[in-house]
């Protein structure tokens, strides 16, 4: 009885399916405001009605009841006042036509509280999309750059939120946000039927048409593959990386181990095994600390010219890494480092093949404003002074994770990328949410070090996880290097231990972890 009685009051309190006799208007729906209009037309045409006191109540937020039984009204569809809730049959009714899941908007039969509740952004334009819009395509990478809280977008709401950004339906605060789990007012929620209902008289076959968006993510991304002989200088548009061209392309390789230590896999005929499985590029890691080049400079650097002059000869593209990690702080070398990448890149000058990774993994007490970007920025400087083109790898601290940093404060010059390295074993869907939201800003991302196994280098391998990364950078057309074409006795090495480097190899010399890389240098 009690339950009755509430719902009575919600259906006296807020009829808004029985159309007043005058269009005309409420009297806290202030004239000349920015949904007055919106209200007054759907109220004209009958989707919606006032509440039983004459008002409209703009501000309060809408109920998913509310919400579902406009969307109803909207698709042409009588509403008819239900039994047990005033919405029960529109419910029912979007709940079976697929605008939403059981869990999203809840109810049995008696349980009719989650359907009074306000209901979140991204499930009313789930609804909307899906009851009014259904199949409108949308360009994944255009489309979540407008939206700068996209890592908070649960990702069942990609597709429907993404639409009605391409149908310019959602359009996110002045800050660009949209908000997913926020409620919405009932005049928010008019603007939208509004404009959904003016896109959907626009569609094709219905008068005026409208200009076909670009390819839905479900069509691949055309990617060139290749080496430097064919695509040339790379170049940034956007967060795309493209060859001389301008069309995109993707880079997927290998990472070296450090020199130091597993430097027979990188002479020429390692590298040219490498690239008959299908690479088109290779890193070449130089570790700065752990005995590596601030130990034995003249040994390391050659070392590290004949490794990118072994990669130039096999026409791949070659990223030399300036490989800290014990030592986390760019900063600590940075001299080391610009004497060594100014000497580098004029070296490499007029080659196209070259980039520059200038810290592979800032780590441990490292800031990003105060060590990492005025390191990046001298190291652009003196790179730039020698090679006015070559694209240049920043890492950013947490190993080269935390590109939202970066991505909120970004370096100054052109042809920069930001790496993102991953284990699949340890890193997972939080840190492919960061690829997205730092993409949403405008950052390019490269990752320049990737591995199958846990983060220790060890463990697994993982690679039903690692499908799923490839996939993720596939899809948004991100360039890679997996670690490491080794031998060594652990799981993230391609080669199986004993491999010699002076032979041709086939796939038997390949560990587990190899055999999966390699087959997906091609896609
Ligand atoms: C690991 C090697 C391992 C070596 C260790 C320390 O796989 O054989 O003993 O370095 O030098 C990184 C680093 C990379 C690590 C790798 C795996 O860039 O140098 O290599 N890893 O632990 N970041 C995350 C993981």
């Amino acid at each position: 009885m009690k339950k009755f009685l509430r719902w009575g009051i919600g259906v006296i309190f807020c009829l808004l399916f029985l159309p007043t006799a005058q269009a005309a208007l409420f009297p806290d729906v202030l004239p000349g405001s920015w949904y007055e209009e919106a209200v007054e037309e759907m109220t004209r045409e009958g989707l919606l009605t006032g509440c039983d006191d004459g008002t409209f109540q703009p501000m309060r937020e809408i109920s998913g009841a509310e919400f579902v039984a406009i969307t109803l009204r909207c698709t042409g569809q009588e509403f008819v006042l239900g039994e047990g809730h005033w919405a029960s049959e529109a419910l029912y009714y979007g709940r079976n036509a697929g605008w939403f899941d059981w869990d999203e908007l809840p109810f049995d039969g008696s349980q009719w509280e989650a359907c009074d509740r306000p209901i979140s952004r991204q499930l009313a334009v789930k609804i909307l999309m899906k009851a009014l819009l259904p199949g409108t395509e949308y360009d994944f990478n255009r489309e979540s750059q407008k939206i700068s809280d996209f890592s908070s977008l649960s990702g069942r709401y990609y597709e429907p939120v993404l639409s009605a950004y391409a149908a310019g339906i959602a359009r996110g605060d002045e800050t660009g946000a949209f908000c997913p789990e926020r409620g919405l007012t009932r005049a928010e929620a008019c603007i939208l039927f509004q404009r959904a209902l003016a896109r959907q008289e626009r569609r094709p076959g219905t008068g005026e048409e409208i200009p076909s968006q670009t390819p839905s993510p479900e069509e691949p991304l055309q990617t060139q593959q290749g080496g430097a002989a064919e695509n040339g200088w790379l170049q940034m548009k956007g967060v795309q990386l493209c060859n001389e061209a301008g069309d995109p392309i993707v880079l997927r390789g290998m990472s070296s181990h450090g020199l130091r230590w597993y430097g027979q896999f990188t002479n020429r005929q390692s590298i040219q095994n490498t690239a008959a499985f299908g690479a088109n590029v290779f890193r070449v890691a130089m570790y700065t600390g752990e005995g590596g080049y601030l130990s034995q400079q003249q040994v390391m650097r050659e070392k590290a010219y004949a490794t990118v002059d072994a990669a130039i000869q096999n026409d791949l593209y070659v990223i030399l890494d300036w490989h800290i990690l014990s030592d986390g702080n760019p900063m600590t070398h940075v001299e080391e480092a610009e004497a060594f990448f100014a000497e580098a890149a004029a070296r490499y000058a007029d080659t196209p093949n070259v980039l520059y990774e200038i810290c592979n993994e800032p780590n441990g007490n490292v800031s990003w404003a105060e060590d990492i970007k005025p390191y990046a920025q001298r190291l652009v400087s003196a790179i730039r002074a020698q090679s006015p083109k070559g694209v240049i790898l920043i890492g950013s601290p947490t190993w080269s994770q935390d590109i939202h940093l970066a991505a909120a404060d970004p370096v100054d010059g052109e042809n920069l990328m930001y790496t993102l390295h991953f284990y699949a074993g340890t890193h997972g869907q939080d840190l492919r949410n960061r690829i997205d939201s730092a993409w949403a800003a405008g950052l390019p991302v490269f990752v320049s070090e990737w591995g199958t196994s846990r983060a220790d280098g060890s463990g697994g391998v993982f690679l039903e996880e690692s499908r799923v990364w490839l996939d993720h950078l596939e899809e948004r057309g991100i360039s890679w290097c997996n670690w490491s074409l080794c031998d060594k006795h652990e799981t993230s090495a391609a080669l199986k231990p004993g491999t010699a480097p002076d032979r041709e190899w086939t796939e038997k010399d390949l560990t587990a972890s190899g055999q999966f890389v390699f087959s997906q240098f091609k896609r």
